[in-house]
């Protein structure tokens, strides 16, 4: 009965509990951002179609409000389900959370926004507070919703500035440059690509979880921004507004940020005769790298600089599917870049981090359309390996691991018809802590502790915690394993570690083989993200015909990631296509426990 008190106050009390661990709002020298997002229910027509579906906003926008900090901040975004109670009980598709994605959140894991895992789901009429600093990390991030397909339209930026002089707010009233490591430049844009679907995505997380689940279906528009017209001949303006305008001047160097905000596909992003000079990565200074195009996955998030070095016109912002096999690489994802008249110095309204951009008057003005590489040049590892850290590679990339965890993933038609990706032979779920989130069981001293009934297989899984449980200060390589039936096709998987970023440390074709490629570091300088693609990379001694193996999976494409167990906490870990994740291709690392502050101290 205390214990449920405990709970119970934990949770309608959250926010007070939240201040008084942290006490980040009483500390006067640390710059607190505030941010209030409501949740309500909205009917919207993005992309002018004849389509309009009821989905859940954040202050009624989409993209949500943007979060800008400085390096050093404390952020604190007060969310509110506004919507509707469900009439059912045991109902739980009106329950909210958020997570904010890159964010390592050090000592402050309840404020991941992992439903069951840092905290239960916000019903409609409660609240929740995530307050967190950002420490030793900046750059470009986004938050989104992280139950089931909530994330198509819950979702926005983070930009997380190096310091002062990257700051746009900091530097409006003097036309110096904005600078972020050795970088300079005029402006900055964000550009966050998402998907549409013309179905409501209560109906479609039946879909993808039901018997009748076949394959993920392709989204009706890709949008930038939240905008793109689905069918360029039938639409008006008046319906959705039209394409998204993003205003530059001419001879000036920006700093564009782009965020793969989509929930399935990886699309390659590229800006008709302009070249994108990488710069960032989800989070990390690289050395500039050239490219003139994009690779982006589902959760990665790059900054490249483009220079306005051509003549005054409008050019489009293109994107395209990449790693799709039997569907066509067009979409109709498109924004205009447009050269405004040069006016002088840099002002206000040239510099901040997003402008508030005017739609075009016309559908689909003369543009210079940008030109895509051909679908042959789809291969894997894209440009990874010459894209390096900017201030030199963690020495710790070249320690032994202290453990290796494999993580083999294969997809499966269940006995009920349902299609499940196990992970190691197990579909997450939240059967191990539906009544109570985990943390909150740690918090209160009601968990076992990791290997107690000596439960944990040589994987390095708890069958009692349903976790993978780590030590202090490990260094852990975990080596995410794809597979598929031999005749049916490989597909990419883009998968995304919370409370750490990581480096990918080698990668292989087929099956890893602990004993055979244990050793292999084929990574030269890995950059540190939190997003690794895993490619489809078959093995041809592994290749269907092999008699013996027909029907059983086999491995078509591995990649060994790394990270330091530095901050004690309960991480997912889990395939950033959001189909996948639904389906079980997540775990969860429960890092050392025994360091995270229980809510009695
Ligand atoms: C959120 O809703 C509350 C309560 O209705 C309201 O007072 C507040 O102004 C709203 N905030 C925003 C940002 O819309
Ligand atoms: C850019 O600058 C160059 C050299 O200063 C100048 O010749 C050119 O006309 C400028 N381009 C535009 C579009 O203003
Ligand atoms: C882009 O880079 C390539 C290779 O460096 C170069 O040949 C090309 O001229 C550049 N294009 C533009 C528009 O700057
Ligand atoms: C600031 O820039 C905007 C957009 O380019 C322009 O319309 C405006 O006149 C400029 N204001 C000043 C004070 O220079
Ligand atoms: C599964 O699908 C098969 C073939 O479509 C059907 O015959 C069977 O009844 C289904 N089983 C269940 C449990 O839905
Ligand atoms: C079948 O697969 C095994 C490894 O799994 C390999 O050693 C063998 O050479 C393969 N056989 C053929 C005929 O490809
Ligand atoms: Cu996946």
């Amino acid at each position: 009965m205390f214990l449920y008190a405990v709970y119970f106050l934990a949770l309608i009390n959250i926010q007070s509990i939240v201040a008084q661990k942290t006490h980040y709002a009483s500390q006067s020298n640390l710059n607190v951002r505030y941010y209030e997002f409501n949740i309500t229910q909205k009917s919207i027509n993005p992309d002018c179609s004849d389509h309009v579906s009821p989905v859940f906003l954040i202050n009624g926008q989409m993209p949500g409000p943007t979060i800008n900090a400085v390096q050093g901040d404390v952020v604190r975004v007060l969310i509110r389900n506004q919507l509707a109670p469900m009439p059912r009980q045991g109902d739980h598709r009106h329950n909210v959370a958020i997570h904010f994605h890159g964010i390592r959140q050090y000592g402050t894991v309840h404020s991941d926004g992992v439903p069951y895992l840092t905290q239960m789901p916000t019903q409609p009429g409660e609240e929740y507070v995530h307050e967190f600093r950002i420490v030793n990390q900046a750059g470009t991030y986004f938050y989104h919703a992280h139950i089931g397909m909530q994330e198509e339209t819950v979702f926005g930026a983070i930009i997380v500035y190096e310091s002062k002089l990257a700051d746009p707010e900091n530097n409006k009233e003097s036309s110096s440059l904005l600078k972020a490591g050795p970088y300079a430049y005029h402006g900055e844009r964000t550009i966050l690509l998402s998907e549409w679907w013309h179905r409501p995505h209560m109906e479609f997380e039946k879909f993808l979880m039901g018997s009748k689940f076949n394959f993920i279906p392709e989204a009706d528009s890709i949008l930038i921004n939240g905008h793109t017209l689905h069918d360029s001949i039938k639409a008006t303006v008046a319906q959705c507004g039209g394409y998204e305008l993003v205003p530059v001047k001419p001879n000036r160097t920006y700093r564009f940020r782009v965020i793969g905000a989509t929930a399935f596909r990886t699309l390659g992003f590229a800006i008709a005769r302009h070249n994108l000079t990488i710069i960032e990565v989800d989070g990390e200074l690289t050395k500039p790298y050239t490219v003139n195009q994009l690779e982006v996955a589902p959760g990665q998030r790059f900054s490249v600089l483009l220079h306005t070095d051509q003549a005054l016109d409008d050019y489009s912002i293109q994107v395209v599917r990449r790693w799709s096999d039997n569907v066509a690489r067009p979409t109709n994802g498109l924004a205009i870049l447009q050269y405004a008249q040069p006016s002088g110095r840099a002002n206000e309204s040239e510099s901040r981090g997003i402008v508030r951009l005017k739609k075009p008057a016309v559908l689909e003005p003369p543009l210079i359309k940008a030109q895509f590489e051909k679908p042959e040049d789809e291969v894997p590892y894209w440009r990874w390996s010459n894209i390096e850290p900017l201030y030199g590679v963690d020495p710790v990339v070249y320690k032994p691991a202290t453990r290796t965890i494999k993580l083999r993933s294969v997809d499966q038609r269940m006995p009920d018809n349902t299609t499940r990706w196990l992970v190691n032979g197990i579909a997450f779920s939240e059967e191990h802590s539906k009544d109570s989130p985990i943390l909150h069981e740690i918090k209160s001293n009601r968990r076992q502790k990791p290997g107690f009934y000596d439960t944990i297989t040589k994987n390095g899984y708890d069958r009692n915690l349903g976790t993978y449980p780590i030590n202090h200060f490990d260094i852990v390589d975990i080596v995410i394993q794809t597979t598929h039936k031999p005749g049916e096709p490989c597909r990419s998987h883009p998968w995304h570690t919370h409370g750490h970023s990581h480096w990918e440390i080698a990668h292989g074709k087929g099956e890893y083989v602990h004993e055979r490629d244990g050793e292999i570091q084929n990574v030269k300088n890995p950059i540190q993200k939190d997003i690794t693609m895993i490619y489809p990379s078959i093995d041809p001694d592994l290749f269907e015909n092999n008699g013996t193996r027909r029907e059983a999976p086999v491995g078509c494409g591995w990649s060994k990631i790394r990270l330091i167990a530095d901050n004690p906490g309960v991480w997912a870990v889990h395939c950033h296509n959001t189909a996948h994740m639904l389906m079980g291709m997540m775990v969860a690392l429960e890092e050392a426990p025994e360091l995270i502050p229980r809510y009695s101290n």
